[in-house]
């Protein structure tokens, strides 16, 4: 005699609480192989329901895996940009980058951290715009804790603030940040600053004074250069150009300092490295044109550097 249809779905419902994804498929079937075979009335029932359970888990699942946040790494260094809703955040990875994204006037538009690919100086550099870090986020409000997850992996921070907002807009994200025990290099990006009265930077530079701030607007192209500047700055990488056979390379290596001929070397091959003798370097660490320098030299940033066997 099998127990009655109503105590076995109870039964069902108590196994699966609190399960999901593969647990949740295996103990419906396991449920399923239990339960009683007929073919009409209320087992039959309780079959097609837990059938249906079956495809509900498995597409819950599968929309769980799409909207995972992990953001792959790119590029040279990875540079986060952080703030509240509606301060430009997207705007400026899109003036920055080839890519497409919604930006609007109402908070929340972007929901997930998007990457975008910038150059800076010929280097690329992953630029990652992280949404919706709000108050209470370590206690994962809005999703936080995942957010804060991404952002512990980028290599530098740029805070961003409207120019004409409340600065204390900005430092409940920083606040969160802070609390996340998350410390990397960062300064602050003075946005929409096209729209902002004259003396708004200089506010939040005072409400800021332990960060470097900079205005950004993206209508202003040199303010965007300048940003890209700062964001480069941030990243603490050197550009070393390299120079074979008279001609210079267009794209710069990026290193991280101190570095010296050697490391460059073996950016290119490690057998360079070994064969390496020295090199002609011009630029910063040259003290003139060509300087004939040793393995251990050390280059500086916009270097160009000629591998001598
Ligand atoms: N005037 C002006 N508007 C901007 C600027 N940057 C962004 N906006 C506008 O501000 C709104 C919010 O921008 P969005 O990039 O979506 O902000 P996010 O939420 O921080 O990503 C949009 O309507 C943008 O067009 C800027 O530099 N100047
Ligand atoms: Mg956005």
């Amino acid at each position: 005699m099998p127990m009655p249809h109503r105590t076995f779905a109870q039964l069902a419902k108590r196994r699966l609480v609190g399960k999901e994804g593969r647990e949740r498929v295996r103990e419906v079937n396991a449920l399923l192989a239990e339960l009683p075979d007929y073919r009409n009335g209320p087992y039959a029932d309780l079959r097609k329901s837990l059938l249906a359970e079956l495809d509900e888990t498995r597409i819950r699942a599968s929309a769980v895996h799409r909207d995972s946040i992990a953001v792959r790494r790119e590029g040279a260094a990875q540079v986060a940009l952080v703030g509240p809703p509606n301060v430009g955040k997207s705007s400026v990875l899109q003036a920055l980058s080839e890519i497409q994204i919604r930006t609007g006037d109402y908070a929340f538009t972007t929901l997930r951290p998007v990457p975008a690919l910038t150059r800076i100086g010929g280097v690329p550099v992953q630029l990652v715009e992280i949404p919706g870090l709000i108050a209470g986020a370590n206690e994962d409000r809005g999703g936080g804790r995942a957010l804060l997850g991404v952002l512990r992996s980028a290599d530098a921070i740029v805070y961003c603030a409207r120019a004409a907002a409340d600065p204390a807009e900005l430092r409940v994200v920083m606040d969160e940040v802070a609390a996340a025990g998350i410390d990397a290099p960062s300064c602050i990006a003075a946005t929409r600053a096209d729209e902002a009265p004259a003396d708004a930077v200089a506010a939040i530079a005072a409400a800021f004074p332990e960060h470097r701030v900079i205005e950004v607007s993206v209508l202003d192209e040199r303010a965007l250069d300048r940003f890209r500047d700062e964001v480069w700055r941030l990243t603490g990488l050197i550009r070393v150009r390299l120079r074979t056979n008279g001609a210079t390379d267009e794209e710069p290596l990026a290193l991280h300092p101190p570095a010296t001929v050697v490391d460059v070397a073996d950016l290119v091959h490690h057998d360079l490295a070994e064969a390496c003798a020295g090199a002609r370097v011009w630029g910063p660490s040259a003290r003139f044109d060509g300087q004939r320098v040793g393995r251990d030299h050390l280059v500086a940033d916009l270097d160009t550097v000629e591998i001598l066997r």
